[in-house]
């Protein structure tokens, strides 16, 4: 029986061996790093990780694998599967993201790895938490007593649909930046083709070709879901309700989403928010659109406090390789302070 730690360091140099981009494969922050980062610029549940890491001023080894559309590399799957701890696969597709509900996806970003207790950790919730508890520095995103307001918070975010509104059009005019259509035509045909192929390569790796297997079905079903024009209607007016109801809380003056200290619910909703702005759902708190003509103005306050943290600035906003978009241009002007 190999000790686990040994497995860990072997799977780990294997991910690792074909990245060696240095401009995508780099160290952010001062310091030994304790952390790893498999990420992607553009992921959602990357963004929310990094705008964590940055938050906490914690250095980490960032790896930018561009999973788009389907590259997918079997010794990151094999190190990411470590991390599974028995739960389901995911198999169905909701256009959500969120392990809780969804299971475990394989083949996605972002994978976490703790070099000092030499653990690997999956989904962005997780990883999260896990960072705020393992790291010295920063203060605290959870405190115990706002434990349960947090955490309601996260699990609004986590369940909001935004894997639909980002692969799917509106089927009553597509708002999504121009690059991202084209980029998006086809694109589950084009990951199930991949996923068919890493497949052949995977034969004789069960635990591998369960996972593969499992994510084909669920691209299978992601491409029926957002190919259903009613499905993508819902999909839009569930996320307009919900930032109603945001707004609703935030309607006692409170300055961050649970009160007045910043938490990880805050780091949640920043990297929602800017996710909705970038693909042109501003209109969810600006109002007047076909789509929802009511303003939000407690969100729209709440998001410029957001977005203008210099930490989610640095892990977001500005963060290299991030496609711009047309909904953003008030970024572009000024490049922002010079990357560490
Ligand atoms: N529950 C996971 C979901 C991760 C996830 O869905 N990642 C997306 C980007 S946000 C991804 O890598 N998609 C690529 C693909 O499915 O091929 C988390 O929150 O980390």
């Amino acid at each position: 029986m190999i000790p686990a730690a040994n497995h860990f360091d072997a799977c780990r140099r294997r991910a690792n061996a074909p990245l060696t981009d240095p401009e995508r494969n780099r160290v952010i922050g001062a310091g030994t790093p304790r952390f790893e980062l498999y990420h992607f610029a553009l992921s959602l549940c990357s963004q929310k990780v990094r705008a964590c890491l940055a938050e906490k001023g914690a250095s980490y080894i960032a790896h930018d694998i561009n999973i788009q559309p389907g590259n997918y590399h079997l010794d990151y799957i094999r190190l990411r599967l470590l991390g599974r701890a028995g739960r389901d696969l995911a198999r169905g597709y909701t256009g959500r993201s969120s392990m809780r509900t969804e299971g475990f996806d394989p083949a996605v970003v972002p994978t976490l790895l703790d070099l000092r207790d030499k653990q690997v950790h999956v989904d962005s919730v997780r990883i999260c938490e896990h960072i705020d508890a393992a790291c010295d520095e920063g203060t605290a995103l959870i405190t115990a007593a706002q434990r349960e307001r947090i955490d309601r918070e996260i699990a609004i975010v986590d369940a909001t649909p935004h894997v639909a509104i980002l692969y799917g059009a509106h089927p009553d005019g597509d708002f999504r930046p121009r690059k991202i259509r084209s980029v998006m035509a086809g694109v589950h045909d084009r990951k199930i083709a991949k996923l068919r192929a890493a497949l052949e390569r995977a034969r004789g790796d069960p635990a591998l070709e369960a996972a593969l297997d499992a994510k084909i079905d669920k691209e299978s079903a992601g491409k029926a879901h957002v190919a259903t024009p009613d499905v993508m209607r819902a999909t839009v007016r569930e996320i307009v309700a919900t930032v109603a109801a945001l707004n609703r809380r935030l309607d006692d003056g409170r300055v961050w989403v649970c009160g007045d200290a910043y938490t990880m619910a805050d780091v949640m909703w920043a990297t929602s928010l800017f996710r909705l702005k970038w693909i042109g759902m501003a209109f969810c708190w600006r109002g007047d659109h076909p789509l929802n003509d009511k303003p939000q103005p407690r969100v729209a306050a709440y998001a410029n406090r957001l977005f203008g943290r210099p930490a989610f600035q640095q892990a977001v906003i500005r963060w290299p390789g991030t496609p711009t978009s047309e909904y953003i241009t008030e970024y572009d002007r000024d490049p922002g302070p010079a990357e560490t």
